[in-house]
């Protein structure tokens, strides 16, 4: 049984999402949020007190968009993959790394310094500097969402979980009033699909049953 360590919403959401897609039996182990401080035995099951934390037999793995690949390659269905000698495998690989390397990492300092930080240590303009970093990033998303469904290879794939990621924390920092239409279209396209709405029903349902207690992020819209 593979055991996913998750807080709702946050970037291990990636491998729940891809979980769910793939249809796979899991053990979701819900924590607080920062789990280096508010849950100090995690640092005895990962150092490095971060989320995700994935566990399958002997595999252990911390990086979202790593996970979503080991998944999708070792479990998936081919769909949701793109072969190395399909055309859209450089794009595939591109968005998969994209998603998390230029998308979420400013994201990450919009939310630590408008909402983390104790009020004194709050630096809003570094915030309003990453979000329009973010947004420019973007821009890169919205140039092929315009013109077709999914990021690549003309159907879902994990590089739109790595994508749609980034899109969910965007519409929990309040950054998706400024999508486009045609980004608007992909995150609904993506939102509504019952792989992530089953696992937003797992975080929430996991997050009540093991006492996890609030978010540090929550979704505007579903
Ligand atoms: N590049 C890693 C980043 C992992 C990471 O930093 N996760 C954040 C949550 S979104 C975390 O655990 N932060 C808590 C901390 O740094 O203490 C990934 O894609 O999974």
């Amino acid at each position: 049984m593979i055991t996913l360590y998750h807080c709702a919403n946050a970037r291990s959401f990636r491998a729940l999402w891809a979980l769910e897609e793939i249809g796979l039996d899991y053990e979701l182990k819900m924590l607080p949020f920062p789990p280096r401080f508010l849950a100090r035995e995690y640092l005895d099951i990962n150092p490095l007190g971060t989320i995700p934390y994935l566990v399958d037999g002997e595999t252990r793995m911390t990086e979202s968009s790593a996970i979503c690949l080991y998944l999708v390659e070792r479990y998936g269905a081919a769909a949701m993959k793109v072969a190395a000698d399909e055309p859209a495998y450089g794009a595939y690989l591109n968005g998969l790394f994209f998603g998390e390397a230029t998308l979420t990492f400013p994201q990450t300092i919009v939310l630590r310094y408008s909402r983390l930080e104790p009020e004194e240590r709050r630096l809003p303009q570094a915030a309003i500097d990453y979000a329009r970093w973010f947004l420019a990033r973007l821009r890169a998303v919205d140039a092929i969402v315009g013109s077709q469904d999914y990021y690549c290879a003309g159907r879902f794939t994990m590089a739109d979980i790595s994508i749609g990621y980034a899109l969910l924390f965007a519409n929990a920092l309040g950054l998706d009033d400024d999508f486009s239409e045609a980004l608007r279209g992909y995150w609904k396209r993506l939102s509504t699909r019952p792989a992530f709405l089953a696992a937003l029903a797992a975080q929430e349902r996991a997050g009540v049953e093991q006492g996890s207690g609030e978010p540090a992020l929550n979704l505007r819209t579903g």
